[in-house]
């Protein structure tokens, strides 16, 4: 064993993991949610020597999971020497300060771990502003007596006030340091505004989909983008951007983003809204899925709440059922075609089918968008409006007193569209750059 890894090893910390079976889950689909947990543990830096499960019909609000257990994972924690207990589910700071008082080591849960993987990996300003006010938000309702003297660490030394105690100062350190966090964000926000801008006339792509399903790979082969590959859960917490030729007269931006998990952390998502801006903003997304995964359509549905909830409905989108040379029997996909529509099986690492998967992307925007050319007076301002609002413009020119506009709309919007042309006996031309 090199030095490296026994240093690895000794500091490794040890954990258990535990997750409760409600009436409406089968027991190996918890334990397969638990084995999730494992990975995530195992990124974060603790290893897990034993699962520990309850069926319960209901969680209990003092302590999660029934007091029996609680005694017995105890035990096994003091006999064991375990550094920490990790619950599958979140934890309310209430059920945290009863557990402690039991269970003599750290109590964690899934979304603990999720924000320390998060904060270890950041690397940018972006992320790292992100993470932290996700962390400092997670913390604040939980901030018990093993957390005093964050306001060391957050400048609050000598600001205790009257009669305060060191949590309410803490408290208040906490929450100086989240408005400042919030207002860092406004500004970088801004500027990716203003980079995105620059993006408006182009057609833009996003992956999108569970963490380790293979986005960056793709990327990483249609670009020739230089990104991390990683077999592990959040390699990629940042957004990159890339141009990609469909054909070589036509070429799209292609995104890469963060990856999801089920239970993401609100506090998260809504901190990472300006790293997830390009795929809110993003014409198609591509929807990559790990197929050898045996949960692969449990997590194809955690994707799509996870889009639903930041507000992205109805988007053309394509199932990429990724790692297809993985399966160990291919029937499967033809069931996943029948269900997923419109699907492509690809292998990114192999680059098997990667014509198919671009001809898939011509055929949606083909399917989805149509360009047009009006000219107007240019008083015609309601219409202009009314354009900005149900359309892409992508170029606009003056001549005289009257306008051209060029523009890109989505079927679902065309027949507003000629309404309103309609009544106001306004002639288009469609465009036909897409062909
Ligand atoms: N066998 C196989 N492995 C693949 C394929 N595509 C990607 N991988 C591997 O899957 C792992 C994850 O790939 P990434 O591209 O980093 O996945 P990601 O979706 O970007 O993951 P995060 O950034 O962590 O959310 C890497 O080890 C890849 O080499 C594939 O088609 N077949
Ligand atoms: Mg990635």
């Amino acid at each position: 064993m090199s030095l490296k890894k026994l240093v690895e090893t000794a500091r490794e910390e040890k954990g258990i993991a535990v997750g409760i079976i409600p009436k409406n889950l089968k027991k190996e689909i918890v334990t397969e949610h638990l084995d999730e947990l494992i990975l995530l543990a195992d990124t974060a830096g603790i290893n897990i020597v034993v699962k520990i499960t309850q069926e319960r019909e209901r969680i209990d609000s003092a302590t999660y999971i029934g007091s029996g257990k609680v005694d017995e994972i105890s035990r096994y924690v003091e006999e064991n020497k375990i550094d920490s207990v990790i619950f599958d589910d979140d934890l309310s700071p209430v059920q945290v300060r009863n557990l402690e008082k039991i269970i003599k080591c750290k109590i964690l849960d899934r979304s603990g771990i999720i924000l320390d993987i998060f904060a270890k990996r950041a690397k940018t300003k972006e992320a790292m502003t992100q993470v932290e006010l996700a962390q400092l938000q997670y913390l604040l309702p939980r901030l018990t007596r093993q957390w005093t003297h964050l306001s060391k660490q957050y400048g609050g030394v000598g600001t205790k006030g009257p009669g305060e105690t060191q949590i309410e100062t803490d408290r208040r350190a906490i929450r100086t340091r989240i408005s400042h966090l919030k207002q860092k964000l406004v500004v970088i926000s801004n500027e990716r505004e203003v980079q995105r801008k620059g993006r408006e006339e182009h057609t833009r792509i996003a992956l999108v989909g569970y963490t380790n399903a293979g986005k960056s790979t793709i990327l990483k082969l249609l670009s020739g983008a230089d990104v991390l590959v990683e077999d592990r859960l959040f390699a990629t917490l940042d957004t990159t951007v890339r141009k990609v030729e469909l054909t070589p007269k036509i070429s799209v931006l292609l995104s890469d983003t963060v990856g999801f998990i089920r239970k993401l952390p609100a506090h998260l998502i809504a901190s990472f809204k300006s790293t997830l801006a390009e795929t809110i903003e993003a014409d198609i997304l591509l929807h990559v899925i790990d197929t050898s995964h045996s949960q692969c359509e449990d997590q194809i549905e955690v994707v799509n709440e996870t889009l639903s909830n930041l507000g992205i409905t109805d988007r053309p989108m394509i199932y990429v059922f990724n790692k297809i040379d993985k399966l160990p029997d291919r029937t499967i996909i033809n069931d996943f075609a029948r269900q997923y529509s419109p699907s492509i099986f690809i292998s990114a690492q192999r680059g098997i089918n990667i014509s198919g998967l671009k001809n898939a992307i011509l055929k949606l925007l083909h399917d989805n968008f149509e360009e047009y050319k009006l000219t107007l007076e240019h008083h015609n301002y309601g219409i202009i409006a009314k354009l900005h609002e149900i359309a892409e413009i992508k170029k606009t020119s003056y001549i005289e007193n009257k306008i051209t506009i060029v523009f890109r709309i989505a079927k679902k919007n065309m027949d507003r569209f000629h309404s309103l042309m309609n009544r106001n006996h306004i002639e288009v031309k469609p465009v036909m750059n897409l062909k």
